[in-house]
């Protein structure tokens, strides 16, 4: 008994390593932590209603957004160790198949877990003020999704201390990622922690197309909407038409694993390019899901900081709209080698290369905005004019990894690796963080610190370059990806350790940005600068129009829209002396709280966590209570309230008294 009891515990918990015992000591020593202090001060209830059942946009953001940063931190502890790994040749500091693990978590959690909880962060704080709407289309769905996010992440994060982590890249190629190759548990972490999260991302497309399409302020058609709200659209659009895919091909993965099925295998019919050629159908795609909300923020910020109306609207929309159809057919520039004919390659290259034309146009629209603009560099302009040099560069050198035969010299080399740092952390990391700075006034009330911000920021920048230019050098040396050591010979004959050193030296400048960060915030927590005017930036669009944070109704009267860039409209209307209608209150129709998105959410972990370790008693229940939760959800009826008029009188009395 005892013996069974010691013989399970080996291989349900991972061990050997001291990073692992460490992170067992952390965990344990957190959640006590956490537990106490909600207890200590009594906050449980407070947890419960105000965030674990709330249905209220604002609030998911700031849970997206918090998730997202610890997240980023993880995902960045990851990438030290890999750097601090290959800093010298012969380095003994990670194993071959730790450095395999950690390379595979750290993509996966950037992608999945860091740069698309920090978009849908960026959607849920700020689509509904810009659009003038009370909340999304669907509250409660929000709320699941998020929900689902953050089990799907944790259930992936696990693998780390119960069970191993996968192994296999962070797109898990077969035949590796199948049972012959990984017969591990790690491969079903991945394959669950991707698909629960998957359905709050897809619910969440879902529910911001429909909320960009039905929720508008009466008066705001589609050619007055704010760019930022169009480069949501955008990615609602790809998000519903990509993610069915991935959930598809991670479905037949795990039948070939489970129940032995042949669709990917090398034997019995199956074929491990059809996963590579499926998964980069949504994994390209993907890609410009979360670059694309950055555009728009940069256009956002481009026009606020240079007080003028962003240079060709329209342009920047058909551009927009124009990626996000092509970047489904582009795929195969991932597998050029793959040996499909040339005419094949010659048609994903183009088709490649014609992407470069409307974000170029993109490119030029910001530049000819800053012309003769009135420019302020604040914090969200630093990032700004970070992103446009770095995004150019990615940009480029993707062209010429876009070049078929040419790709055969750079597929799977450090080249690679460089390009697509460059546009991920210069357009998606630099492109939230300047969202994050713009917004964060509105949605906390306070400024972040300008002075720590710019050290960040330098710090980021600088790193950058440091870390990734080298990489390019390191890639025409020959130098392949997912390396995990690389000899003296290598090293100094070839040059790439001195290379390799500098890289890494450029990791940690990020780190240290990335710790200037969370500096910046707990002070400016503290002593921030408040903003009372609601419209700290002289901003442009209707958030900036209602008092910093946002009542939780967002607009006590529903705003009427007649130009685009409204509220700038409102205020050249005030200083022209044009006095507004005089308005009547009404009462408003809100959502109520719901505990359902949550206990739903948890269900669905019990389930996955019972397909991971094959435990039918355990993944069977779990599936049961996601129904049951359907089902309770379907007969409630009680889900919505009115706000009567005296409170909502009350409560914009007291902003305003705070904020006119
Ligand atoms: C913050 C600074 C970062 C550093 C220093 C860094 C470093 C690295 C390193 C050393 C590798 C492994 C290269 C190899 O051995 O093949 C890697 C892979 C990767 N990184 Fe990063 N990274 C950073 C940020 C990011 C961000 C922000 C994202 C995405 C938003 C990202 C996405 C990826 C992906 C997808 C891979 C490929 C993983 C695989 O080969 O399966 N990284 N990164
Ligand atoms: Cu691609």
């Amino acid at each position: 008994m005892w013996e069974n009891i010691k013989e399970f515990a080996s291989t349900f918990f991972v061990t050997g390593d001291p990073l692992i015992y460490g992170a067992d000591v952390a965990i344990v020593l957190t959640s006590i932590a956490i537990v106490f202090v909600l207890t200590y001060f009594k906050k449980w209830t407070w947890l419960w209603r105000e965030w674990i059942t709330t249905v209220d946009h604002k609030k998911i953001g700031i849970m997206y957004l918090i998730a997202s940063l610890l997240m980023l931190f993880r995902g960045g502890v990851d990438a030290l160790l890999m750097r601090t790994q290959l800093a010298l040749p012969n380095m003994k500091f990670l194993q071959a198949d730790h450095y395999n693990a950690v390379f595979t978590t750290h993509g996966t959690i950037m992608i999945l877990f860091m740069a698309m909880p920090l978009m849908f962060a960026l959607f849920n704080l700020v689509v509904p003020l810009q659009l003038g709407a009370r909340d999304v289309a669907y509250p409660f769905l929000n709320s699941l999704s998020f929900w689902l996010f953050l089990m799907g992440a944790m259930l992936f994060n696990l693998s780390f201390v119960i069970g191993g982590s996968p192994d296999a890249g962070w797109l898990s190629y077969p035949p590796l990622s199948e049972l012959s190759h990984s017969p591990g548990v790690g491969q079903n972490f991945y394959i669950w922690g991707i698909q629960i999260s998957g359905i709050g991302s897809l619910a969440t497309g879902i529910n911001f197309l429909v909320t960009i399409l039905k929720m508008r302020a009466p008066g705001m058609k589609m050619m007055k909407m704010p760019l930022f709200s169009w480069s949501v659209l955008s990615s609602s659009i790809m998000i519903i038409f990509a993610f069915p895919i991935l959930t598809v091909t991670l479905a037949l993965l795990f039948l070939d694993r489970f129940l032995g099925a042949h669709f990917f295998t090398m034997d019995l019919g199956g074929n491990p390019m059809l996963y590579v050629n499926l998964i980069w159908m949504w994994g390209h795609p993907e890609v410009y899901i979360v670059v694309i909300p950055a555009f728009g923020i940069f256009s956002e910020v481009v026009a606020t900081f240079s007080k003028k109306k962003i240079f060709g609207y329209k342009s920047m929309v058909f551009s927009m709209m124009l990626i996000s159809i092509v970047s489904f057919f582009t795929w195969a520039h991932h597998f050029f080698t793959m040996g499909s004919s040339a005419n094949v390659n010659v048609f994903f290259a183009i088709s490649t290369m014609v992407i470069g034309i409307p974000t170029g146009v993109k490119v030029f629209n910001w530049l000819f905005t800053m012309f003769r603009g009135r420019i302020t560099i604040s914090q969200p302009m630093l990032w700004t004019l970070g992103f446009i040099p770095c995004f150019v560069v990615g940009g480029a050198t993707g062209v010429m990894l876009a070049v078929a035969p040419a790709d055969y010299q750079y597929h799977n080399s450090y080249f690679l690796i460089a390009h697509f740092h460059q546009v991920l952390i210069g357009g998606v990391v630099f492109g939230y963080l300047a969202g994050m700075y713009y917004w964060w006034p509105k949605v906390f009330g306070f400024k972040l610190d300008d002075r720590l911000g710019k050290w960040a920021f330098w710090m980021w920048n600088i790193g950058f370059y440091v870390c990734f230019m080298p990489q390019y050098a390191l890639g025409f040396m020959g130098m392949t990806r997912r390396l995990y050591t690389y000899g003296s010979d290598t090293g100094w004959d070839l040059g790439w350790a001195p290379l390799n050193l500098v890289s890494t030296v450029g990791a940690f400048l990020m780190g240290i940005g990335f710790i200037f960060q969370v500096w910046q915030i707990s002070y400016s927590i503290r002593k921030g600068e408040r903003d009372l005017t609601g419209d700290p930036w002289g901003g442009r669009t209707l958030e900036w129009s209602i008092p910093s944070p946002a009542p939780m109704y967002n607009f006590a009267v529903e705003p009427h829209v007649t130009t685009d860039d409204a509220w700038w409209k409102v205020k050249e209307d005030r200083a022209k002396g044009i006095k507004p209608a005089p308005v009547k209150l009404e009462p408003i129709h809100m959502p109520k709280n719901s505990a359902i998105p949550f206990i739903m959410s948890v269900f669905w972990f019990i389930a996955g966590f019972g397909f991971v370790f094959d435990w039918m008693w355990m993944a069977i229940p779990g599936l049961v209570g996601v129904a049951g939760c359907m089902l309770a959800r379907s007969f409630s009826y009680d889900t919505d309230y009115y706000i009567p008029v005296d409170e909502i009188e009350r409560t914009e009395a007291a902003l305003r008294g705070r904020t006119v």
